[in-house]
């Protein structure tokens, strides 16, 4: 075995043994070797001779309990899995780095890792979907984690944030009942990964401070287009903390370089049917192809007066302070540009807490917050199995570190000497490490004082200010998808009097919103408006900053081409369209009637990625549809090539097509001359029109035509 010398802060070379040890090397004195090919070994480091056949006696006769191979590998196999999150169980996560672009913070926090602009951290996300289950589809309707874990030179600062920057609840202590309420119903193991069920409604419709995050979750923000696509907030107020310990508070932000984008509610149903790792495969993609995920690190920085004169409490995760009254700064990024090398190591054993904050950053009292510090550490025991998680290397601090913590299950870090406690008097050689007044982690330091007692602060009780603010703040079109998405999910409610006391609630967001979902579900008379604990604040300014359409990014970066194609197909054209694709940063993937290629007028056989049955126009952000005339005469007559047709013309996509494309069109029951989100490329030079017009992403006029109820 390779030797690491082993004691407080040798963690790294600790890893790089397990590393070796992780490929089946054994370290390099054992390693064996047939040729260049390592010979397969037990975990012992036994040669194995036979991987296929167990040990018997005679070819046909009973297996031996002496065959230890097959003992250790089928024990090992058994318990492959560790209990997987109870929430936010699916998820997948990528490597990166963290750098300030600005050093605004440095003065407001002793944080290392905000001193000098340009450097680069290394950091891990993991984002998440936090509902369904492990194996659940990608795009559920559903918040989604996004979890940063900085490995800083003070030891790992983890943002365990979500896309969205509010909660459902105010206090940790309702956190068991609102899961058990989302997930599965524990009688019938079903619904997964959706919220749309009695158990869930029910306990929504009881929960009035949950009604400002009803809005977000039935707004487009829960159907990211992809990861890469979506804001990310730290959600709760935290501190900074100066060197004299003066406090400033502060929001955390995320903002995504290419944009935000959702997909439509429909479009998301088919998708987890095409590619239920839609969202994984689209960052995995992008990453593989040398085009890193970026966001910018922004902060809202505001102090006592601000939180006193502010309209509501800022220690409630139920409600956001828009960008309009504390404006966003941006002073860093944040860069995915490696796919983890396994997933289970890294992405299913990462281990994040709201408790990992560097000296320099520091709490505040909210109720939700201080419930996440205790909850994170207790769950990692209960998954990882070992009080040593902080030992798997996804986990470990990138900088030196120097604990007495010794023992425990799987513990692999282990000091050699006599000191394992201090105070002692053995001196620096052997004694070991020692606390710091001066470096070490320092509280925010706040004077507090208050009865002992079960109760909330007095603005807690605003409950549809906000929510209103948010839907006032929507273009007609994201309004319209909020009014849909509760009127779908209230109609898989099957109790009446549950869809009845959420319109009541939606009377005092905004009376249009709620006639119209009463009237989408049919219900017979409107009910009372339920009565709110205070006044609801009716004219709080629309926040520009809340709508994904209206601050589109008005490019195709980043966003992927289908190109419908046959053999015959003109290679002029189709040069022309993957030219002006790539031109602005986009991509394209070939659909054909046959995954072995198509021929093109050039005599050439071009590779397509998907048959057409695979291939739905659900996975695209634009589709261009150029199949020659005999091809496009096949396709009319296969059902999935008009879905194609179809679905991109019912999900308001940019569609180019040529001439020859007509007897598909026809037979899909589609006139492309039917509005302006239709391209005709008569020649290449048109590829470019249509491509600057997929800037757009969607053409969004046409949602009123194909949707009657
Ligand atoms: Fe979490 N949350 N949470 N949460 N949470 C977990 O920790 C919990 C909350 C969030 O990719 C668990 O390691 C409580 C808010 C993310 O590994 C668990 C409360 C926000 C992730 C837990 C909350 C989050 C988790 C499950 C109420 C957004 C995934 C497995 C007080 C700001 C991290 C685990 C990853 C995971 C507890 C509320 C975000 C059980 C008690 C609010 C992104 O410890």
């Amino acid at each position: 075995m390779a030797k690491s010398k082993s004691g407080p802060g040798k963690l790294a070379e600790a890893n790089i043994g397990a590393e070796k040890f992780l490929r089946g090397q054994g370290g390099e004195t054992h390693q064996i070797a047939d040729g260049d090919t390592p010979v397969l070994t037990t975990a012992q480091g036994i040669p194995v001779a036979d991987d296929q056949n167990s040990l018997k006696i005679g070819p046909r006769g009973p297996v031996l309990l002496e065959d230890f191979h097959l003992r250790e590998k089928i024990f090992h196999f058994d318990h492959e899995r560790i209990p997987e999150r109870v929430v936010h169980a699916r998820g997948f996560g990528a490597h990166g780095f963290f750098e300030m672009t600005d050093t605004t913070l440095a003065g407001l926090s002793t944080a290392d890792v905000f001193q000098r602009a340009g450097e680069q951290t290394p950091a891990f996300v993991r984002f998440s979907t936090v509902a369904g289950n492990k194996g659940s589809p990608d795009v559920a309707r559903d918040v989604r984690g996004f979890a940063v874990k900085i490995y800083t030179q003070q030891g790992n600062w983890d943002i365990v944030g979500n896309n969205i920057p509010v909660f459902f609840i105010q206090d940790a202590i309702k956190f068991p009942d609102l899961i058990h309420a989302a997930k599965q119903e524990p009688d019938r193991g079903f619904p997964q990964a959706q919220t749309a069920h009695d158990n869930f409604w029910d306990f929504i419709s009881l929960s009035p401070e949950a009604m400002h995050m009803a809005m977000w979750i039935m707004s487009d923000r829960t159907l990211p287009r992809s990861f890469r696509f979506m804001e990310g907030f730290g959600v709760h107020t935290f501190r900074l903390i100066d060197a004299a310990g003066k406090t400033t508070f502060v929001k955390f932000h995320w903002k995504p370089k290419l944009g935000l984008q959702s997909v439509v509610w429909n479009e998301a149903v088919k998708l987890n049917g095409a590619d239920p790792d839609f969202h994984r495969r689209d960052l995995w993609d992008a990453i593989q192809a040398g085009t890193p995920a970026e966001w910018e690190f922004g902060v809202q920085l505001f102090d006592e007066a601000f939180a006193e004169s502010f309209d509501f409490d800022v220690l409630d995760a139920t409600k956001f302070i828009p960008e309009e009254l504390v404006p966003v700064k941006i002073v860093g990024r944040l860069v995915l540009n490696r796919v983890v090398d396994n997933f289970f190591a890294e992405t299913e054993q990462v281990a994040f807490s709201t408790g990992n904050v560097p000296p320099g950053v520091g709490f505040t009292n909210d109720p939700l917050l201080q419930g996440r510090n205790f909850s994170y550490l207790d769950t990692q025991l209960k998954r990882l199995g070992s009080t040593n998680f902080t030992h798997l290397p996804i986990n470990a601090p990138k900088c030196p570190f120097h604990t007495f913590q010794q023992d425990g299950h799987m513990a692999m870090i282990n000091p050699k000497g006599r000191a394992n406690y201090e105070p002692n008097s053995w001196g620096p050689e052997i004694g070991g490490p020692r606390e710091s007044p001066t470096l070490g982690y320092k509280p925010a330091a706040e004077q507090i004082t208050g009865d002992k007692l079960q109760a909330k602060g007095e603005k807690f009780a605003d409950h549809y200010s906000q929510a209103r603010q948010f839907f006032v703040s929507q273009t007609p079109i994201e309004q319209t998808h909020i009014k849909d998405a509760f009127v779908f999910e209230l109609s898989k409610v099957e109790t009446p009097a549950i869809r009845a006391r959420m319109v009541s609630h939606l009377l005092n967001v905004d009376k249009t919103l709620a006639k119209l979902v009463a009237d989408g579900l049919g219900l017979a008379e409107l009910p009372k408006p339920a009565t709110p604990a205070r006044p609801v604040i009716k004219d709080l300014p629309p926040s520009a900053a809340l709508s994904i359409i209206a601050n589109g990014p008005k490019r195709f970066e980043g966003r992927k081409l289908g190109i419908l194609v046959t053999d015959g197909v003109d290679a002029k054209l189709l040069a022309a369209l993957q030219n002006a694709v790539e031109a602005a940063g986009g991509v394209y993937e070939l659909v054909g009637p046959k995954i072995g290629g198509v021929t093109c007028t050039k005599g050439m056989v071009l590779p397509v990625k998907q048959k057409i049955n695979g291939g739905p126009s659900v996975l695209y952000d634009a589709v261009a549809i150029i199949p020659s005339a005999a091809g496009a005469a096949l396709l009319a007559n296969e059902a999935t090539a008009k879905d194609f047709v179809n679905d991109a013309f019912a999900h308001a996509k940019f569609i180019a097509y040529c001439a020859d494309a007509m007897p598909l069109f026809d037979k899909a029951n589609i006139a492309a001359d039917m509005d302006a989100g239709f391209v005709e490329l008569t020649s290449p030079a048109d590829a470019e029109t249509f491509i600057a017009a997929c800037g757009e992403l969607r053409f969004w006029e046409r949602e009123a035509v194909v949707h009657a109820v």
